[in-house]
């Protein structure tokens, strides 16, 4: 896209303007519907961006970048700040000398989620200032505003997006670039940042003078915008569910909040009492609701039925009305299944025909769950079939135990499958375990993005190539077999029998690219050790 002064752009590709625009030094995260496409977006308009193997390693990088005086975004969906938690919640004692935004994309309906997860909750939690565009210009304007705040108070900020503003296409007008970031540079700051006791609890007092600070400039902040209405009904919204709510009453008057953690409470309190009625209209948790309620303010909630899944301008109009009658279903969509010829496949009828017990993940492979395999019997999170799997064969009764099997992609492998693996050996079950790691090269799920088993970079360039089967070894798992499931279809099933029968430790690397995948890799450079047109790894 050439450099013109407005364009028709999604929320998370307005992120991504928007953090070039505003000199951000380096993006990094993980995939995850619906906040992927930011960093991809960051990468081609020449920003510098990296996938990290997890949320939790991406946000603890761009701290780094921020204590080194420079500006930085780490993107994730909304599960993936549960992994990213832990800096986080100690990211907001710390402070940051530059700036540190997340930019977190909250997936109410799921979509393409496994849970239905409201991130605003993790703002209050932690203790950082939050806030909330509603559409493509406000996220791009946002993560200018972001900046600002996280270099004025030197906090992290968390930018949360939901998939209708991450995904739906409205028209930016670019800024002008705002002041330039400070050149890296390294301060020492050891009581600020070396979070033992004794600094931790000054830095908490901290933390919580600094949400004041902004709580009371959110008071007259601009970002929160009063539209002007009937005094008969009001309405306190937020994010896409404000553009809803004013398509729904368009005669309302509204108080539309972008910084919706510290809230200007006293704002809110003004509102309420200049209307007749006074209704809170968010998406999924009652965030807004309770925190007005909290402190006495007189609003109206929405029925409980109205908590699960996106809101739209009819789902507000029933709100508004009182309306707990139920609601249309939407029309059954095409249920989504392997791609024919994926490699997953052979190992699928494989644990069908062996009646196991699959421990599953989350990816393609999910998709495992489905007629005609039937072939997974959980999938909780990113990693957890290891664990899962480990804590069947503890109890189980031997026959059954000997048939678990823990089954997670390549991508989740990386992410946070090799702790499980660490804790396969440290504490072995009787049984011994098989994890199958269904490797196709690729993180398919979300878009097939690298990632470091893969040996490319975001932008596809060679780079070192972590090796599962030499990292199962040097952990210490006494079998690691490699096994292509497209080569050697016939005798996987076997393969696998075998395996569960000896009773030992075991990883079987199930090695063939996505069928998807392969024509794009084609083209890529090639990686360290490859002579011309690459394979999969
Ligand atoms: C914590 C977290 N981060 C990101 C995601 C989004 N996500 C779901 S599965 C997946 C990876 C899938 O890749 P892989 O394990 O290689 O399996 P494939 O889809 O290629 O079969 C990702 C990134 C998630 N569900 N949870």
């Amino acid at each position: 896209m050439g450099e013109t002064s407005r364009a028709l752009l999604n929320g998370d590709e307005a992120v991504a303007y928007g953090a070039r625009d505003c000199g951000v030094a380096l993006g990094t995260g993980y995939p995850g519907t619906p906040s992927t496409e930011i960093l991809e977006t960051f990468s081609r308009i020449g920003g510098r961006a990296q996938w990290a193997p997890n949320e939790k390693v991406a946000v603890e990088v761009a701290l780094g970048v921020a204590f080194a005086n420079g500006r930085a975004m780490a993107t994730m969906k909304h599960v993936g700040l549960n992994v990213a938690a832990d800096p986080l919640f100690t990211a907001t004692h710390t402070g940051v000398a530059g700036a540190l935004v997340l930019a977190v994309a909250d997936d109410p309906g799921m979509a393409s989620s496994q849970n239905e997860q409201d991130s605003r909750r993790y703002a209050v939690a932690a203790g950082a200032p939050l806030l909330e565009p509603s559409d493509s210009q406000e996220a791009y304007d946002y993560v200018a505003e972001s900046v600002r705040i996280s270099e004025k108070w030197h906090t992290p900020v968390l930018l949360r997006l939901t998939t209708r503003v991450s995904h739906s296409k409205s028209i930016v007008a670019f800024r002008a670039p705002g002041a330039p970031p400070a050149s890296p540079h390294f301060e020492h700051d050891r009581r600020g940042r070396v979070m033992v006791p004794a600094n931790a609890r000054p830095a908490h007092r901290r933390m919580r003078a600094r949400l004041d600070a902004i709580a009371t400039w959110n008071e007259t902040n601009e970002l929160n915008r009063l539209l002007e209405g009937s005094d008969e009904l009001g309405i306190i919204s937020s994010g896409v569910a404000a553009l809803h709510a004013r398509e729904a009453a368009p005669a309302a008057k509204m108080l539309k909040l972008g910084l919706t953690y510290p809230l200007p409470i006293e704002r809110i309190r003004q509102f309420a009492g200049s209307v007749r009625r006074c209704v809170v209209i968010e998406e999924n948790d009652p965030v807004l609701l309770d925190a007005c309620l909290a402190a006495g303010v007189r609003v109206e909630g929405k029925p409980a039925l109205y908590r699960f899944g996106e809101l739209n301008v009819e789902r507000v109009r029933r709100i508004l009305a009182g309306d707990t009658s139920p609601e249309p279903s939407a029309p059954a969509g095409k249920p989504p299944q392997l791609c024919p010829g994926c490699p997953h496949r052979t190992a699928f009828q494989a644990l069908h025909n062996l009646d196991c017990i699959a421990a599953g993940d989350i990816g393609c492979y999910t998709l495992g769950v489905l007629p005609p395999f039937e072939a997974m019997d959980s999938c909780v999170c990113m990693g957890a079939s290891i664990g899962v799997g480990l804590g069947l064969r503890h109890v189980l009764p031997r026959e059954q135990a000997k048939r678990v099997v823990s089954v997670i992609g390549d991508s989740t492998f990386v992410h946070s499958g090799i702790t499980g693996l660490v804790d396969m050996v440290y504490n072995p079950p009787e049984t011994g375990h098989v994890v199958l790691v269904l490797d196709n090269g690729t993180t398919a799920m979300t878009g097939l993005q690298e990632h470091p088993g893969t040996g490319r970079t975001l932008d596809h360039q060679p780079t070192h190539r972590l090796v599962f089967e030499d990292l199962a070894a040097a952990i210490g798992v006494p079998r690691v077999t490699v096994i292509d499931p497209q080569k050697e279809k016939a005798s996987f099933e076997r393969i696998l029998k075998e395996h569960l029968d000896s009773e030992e430790l075991c990883v079987i690397v199930a090695r063939s690219p996505c069928l998807l995948n392969a024509k794009k890799e084609r083209k890529y450079a090639p990686r360290q050790g490859e002579s011309g047109a690459s394979t999969a790894s």
